[in-house]
């Protein structure tokens, strides 16, 4: 007998009766945490989410998920949840509230801005989000266009460094943005009969883990997908990942030096004349000027540099020029690297001169489902050109002037709180972020400098250790499955519905509106979610036909057309010309505009401050190079550490990996707790050993705190105790304002005792005024100690 098929039965349906449950197909974006959307399937019994599938029908992940949407009911339904206004009873660090009314918390906000305004100026606000969860057009909006201030961007993260620098590198080289294809842009997947798509010779993983990370809007899958196609690998990775195992050639870099290895590979396609003469001709700008520059980077001397073989870097060049179609998928250790940009446009370089542009199965330009393009700018157009001009950060052209994106600089923010110049911060609302367990690059520095602000909100799903420390108002937020909005980046454009409520949490969306309508109230003309949504569909989606009810529910997604090789169509280029968005029409390898703004033209590459060349007195006291963040499935950032989830079932420590030589000369073992340290301060995590790992590398856990611990201080949950970024310099960027040396740091190990214990992190930072400023003076590192005083 046929077995029925449940899911063509329910074909076409939104929603759905099964048993005692109701089923809702939608779109998932976090939080809880993720910054890609997925399709699923909720399953909700009496107002309450059960169970979460993944939608087969949704080609976007067909059906797979991670475990982190797997395990959302835990997350949703976690007792810890705050589900009413707090409004702050004792001092700031401990841990006293008040329940309040969400009308009397509006109004101390209202009262609170309106004293700015009057005692300082609009743009004495700062707001600040955390990465892509689903309020990065809505606080924008909202610090725009309810509170007047230019100074919306992210929550301290030093040299805005995630995707920010290489979505700028490539936005002023070439005029677009660039992802690797594997067929996302069409429905009907993978599908080489009724599609041009073809499935890449080669991927490139270059410093992305994307089957752990899923980052960017591309999920990890795909690759998985593509390699049962037929592609073959490459991995740049200090790391055995996965997916390097499963390559061809994994090139085992040490942290912080993609930069040489990309010039060397650029090096070997030009001297061995193995480059795409045909597209670089027609298309590039600039070559001579490049090839000029990469002929002193030598393979020989990007193996002494990155510790790789010479002959594994010519291979790869080999490998990526002979492809005849060949993807890089490129991630986060770019940007965090203070010669981010200079490295990114060095890889946008490698993709040029192979020709992989635009082409199926290459590297594709890709644009918002629709051309819509609501994100961090969205808004900003309703302040006045004098305000926008104070920007802080204004100062740096790629980020403010050229609207590549148009984000306040974070650390510059910081100074201006520590210093008040160019004027006085006083403050501040954050949004999904929670500095000081993982967004800012030095916690303690933030921790110092937030406490001196007049009024700090903070809007989570949990009491954070941030809430905790600063929070004067803190406003419980709506999870995903208690939305109603929709979602884009990139493709295809998603409708996200709401199937249950939280106590008395409020979406980001609906805490926007109802304080804008207080403030500005012609900037606020909807009145909900749904009808913020439909204005927005309506009106900055060019080609959609529906509102928020037909997206949620008759298409629940939608794939626009997509065209290969827009350059050669004249679909790039405002004028409608053929080529691409820059001044010169052509891939800029010699940047115009960078040019223009006093910067090197020219991709390069230059060690990280803190290396064993650079800093050779440093390295000799903390002799392994540190690596931090890598991603792990269980967990996103600070998230997902709520003792009752899976996630922290499976993954209950913080963990460092180095060596098993390494370990056994230190004489420490798997599981042991060890200090991680350097000049400017220590955090404790456990050993885990990782034989793939170069001897003098060691790679840390980033975003841990332990909501079991005590909220108040000293404990602040244990913030400080095994905090990474207890290691991490803030504003040393690179000469653009982007980038910064989250992933190339220098640090010791040694085993914890209960001699060396004694005085834990947390009570040193929280009670002692230290590290960062403490540690840098005794230490005479200038440079920080310097920036740090201003
Ligand atoms: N599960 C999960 N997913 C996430 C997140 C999360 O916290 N958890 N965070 C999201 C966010 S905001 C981002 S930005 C992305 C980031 O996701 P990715 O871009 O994938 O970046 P990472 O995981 O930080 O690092 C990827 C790989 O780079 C390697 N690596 C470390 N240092 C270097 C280096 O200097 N050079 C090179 N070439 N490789 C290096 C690491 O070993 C790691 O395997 O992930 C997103 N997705
Ligand atoms: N050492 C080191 N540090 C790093 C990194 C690294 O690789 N190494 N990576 C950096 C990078 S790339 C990034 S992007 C940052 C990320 O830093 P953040 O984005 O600040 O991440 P979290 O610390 O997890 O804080 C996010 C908070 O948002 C809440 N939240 C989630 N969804 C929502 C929502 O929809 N609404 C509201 N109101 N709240 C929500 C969560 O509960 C959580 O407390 O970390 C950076 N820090
Ligand atoms: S990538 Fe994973 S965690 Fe993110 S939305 Fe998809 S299934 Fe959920
Ligand atoms: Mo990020």
């Amino acid at each position: 007998m046929a077995e029925k098929d449940y899911f063509a039965e329910h074909r076409g349906q939104f929603q759905w009766e099964d048993g005692d449950y109701t089923v809702t197909r939608t779109t998932v974006w976090s939080g809880p945490g993720c910054h890609d959307g997925c399709g699923v399937l909720y399953y909700t019994k009496d107002g309450k989410l059960e169970k979460v599938e993944g939608d087969p029908d949704c080609a976007y992940n067909q059906g797979t998920l991670c475990m982190r949407c797997l395990e959302m009911p835990e997350v949703v339904n976690n007792p810890r949840r705050p589900s009413k206004p707090l409004k702050r009873a004792g001092e700031r660090g401990e841990d006293k509230w008040d329940e309040i009314t969400w009308d009397e918390a509006y109004d101390i906000i209202e009262a609170k801005v309106r004293e700015i305004w009057r005692d300082y100026a609009p743009e004495s606000i700062a707001c600040m989000i955390g990465t892509g969860r689903a309020n990065c057009w809505q606080i924008p909006y909202m610090c725009y266009s309810a509170f007047g201030s230019p100074n919306f961007c992210l929550g301290f993260l030093s040299g805005e460094s995630c995707f920010q620098p290489r979505s700028a590198a490539m936005a002023s080289m070439s005029g677009d943005f660039f992802i690797a294809d594997c067929s996302q842009q069409f429905e009907s997947r993978y599908d080489e009969e009724n599609t041009e798509w073809r499935c890449p010779e080669l991927i490139i993983n270059w410093g992305c883990n994307a089957v752990e990370s899923n980052s960017d809007n591309f999920y990890g899958g795909w690759i998985v997908d593509c390699m049962q196609r037929g592609s073959k690998m490459i991995t740049v990775d200090p790391s055995l990942t996965w997916l390097a195992s499963r390559s061809e050639i994994w090139l085992r870099l040490r942290p912080g030096t993609d930069g040489a290895l990309a010039m060397a590979m650029l090096n070997v396609m030009i001297k061995e004349d193995i480059y795409d003469h045909d597209f670089v001709e027609k298309w590039c700008y600039g070559f001579d000027e490049l090839a000029e520059r990469v002929k002193e980077w030598t393979p020989a001397r990007a193996a002494e540099i990155c510790w790789v073989d010479e002959a594994d870097i010519v291979a790869a060049a080999r490998m990526y020029a002979g492809a005849k179609n060949a993807a890089m998928q490129w991630g986060l250790p770019i940007d965090q690297a203070v010669m981010g940009i200079p490295t990114a446009q060095a890889l946008n370089a490698l993709w040029a001169l192979t020709g992989n542009i635009d082409n199926p199965g290459g590297n594709i330009v890709i644009r918002n489902a629709f051309d819509q393009n609501v994100s961090y700018n969205y808004g900003y157009n309703n302040l006045p050109a004098e305000v926008q001009a104070k920007r802080i950060g204004a100062e740096y052209p790629l980020m403010s002037k050229a609207g590549f994106s148009s984000t306040a600089h974070s650390d510059s923010i910081l100074q201006a709180i520590e210093t008040g110049k160019p004027y006085p911060i006083r403050m501040l609302w954050l949004t999904s972020t929670n500095p000081i367990a993982n967004m800012a690059s030095d916690a303690p520095r933030v921790y110092r400098a937030l406490k001196t602000l007049d009024f700090v909100v903070v809007n989570d799903l949990f009491l954070t250790p941030t809430a905790v420390a600063f929070a004067d108002l803190f406003l419980p937020a709506a999870m995903s499955p208690e939305r109603d909005m929709q979602r884009v980046w990139w493709v295809p454009l998603r409708g996200m519905k709401k199937v249950c409520q939280y106590g008395e949490c409020k979406s980001d969306d609906t805490i926007v509106t109802e304080i804008g309508k207080r403030l500005h109230p012609e900037n606020f003309p909807w009145n909900n979610d749904q009808e913020w949504t439909d204005n927005i569909l309506r009106t900055e989606t060019p080609g959609y036909d529906g509102g928020y009810h037909e997206l949620v529910e008759r298409d629940i997604w939608v794939y626009p057309g997509f065209q290969y090789y827009k350059h050669e169509k004249g679909l790039l280029r405002a004028d409608g010309q053929p080529g691409f968005s820059t001044p010169s029409g052509r891939i800029e390898l010699w940047n115009t505009v960078f040019s223009l703004w006093g910067y090197d033209p020219l991709p390069d590459w230059a060690e990280p401050s803190n290396s064993p060349y650079s800093s050779p007195e440093l390295y000799e006291k903390y002799p392994f190079v540190l690596t931090t963040g890598a991603r792990h499935i269980e967990f996103f950032h600070s998230e997902h550490r709520q003792p009752e989830l899976t996630s922290r079932e499976l993954y209950p420590d913080p963990c460092f990996e180095m060596s098993p030589k390494s370990a056994a000369d230190l004489d420490i073992k798997e599981g042991d707790w060890c200090w991680l340290e350097n000049h400017r301060g220590r955090c404790r995590q456990k050993l885990r050993i990782n034989p793939t790992l170069d001897d003098r590398v060691v790679r840390a856990d980033h975003g841990w705190w332990f909501p079991e611990k005590d909220a108040a201080e000293p404990s602040l949950y244990g913030v400080f105790d095994s905090n990474i970024n207890n290691l991490l310099p803030q504003c040393e960027n690179g000469v653009t304002g982007y980038g910064a040396p989250y992933k190339n740091q220098l640090c010791k190990v040694y085993k914890c005792t209960e001699e060396n214990s004694k005085e834990m992190p947390s009570i040193c930072v929280s009670t002692k005024d230290g590290y960062s400023k403490a540690m840098d003076e005794s230490n005479g590192d200038v440079k920080v100690g310097a920036i740090y005083n201003g």
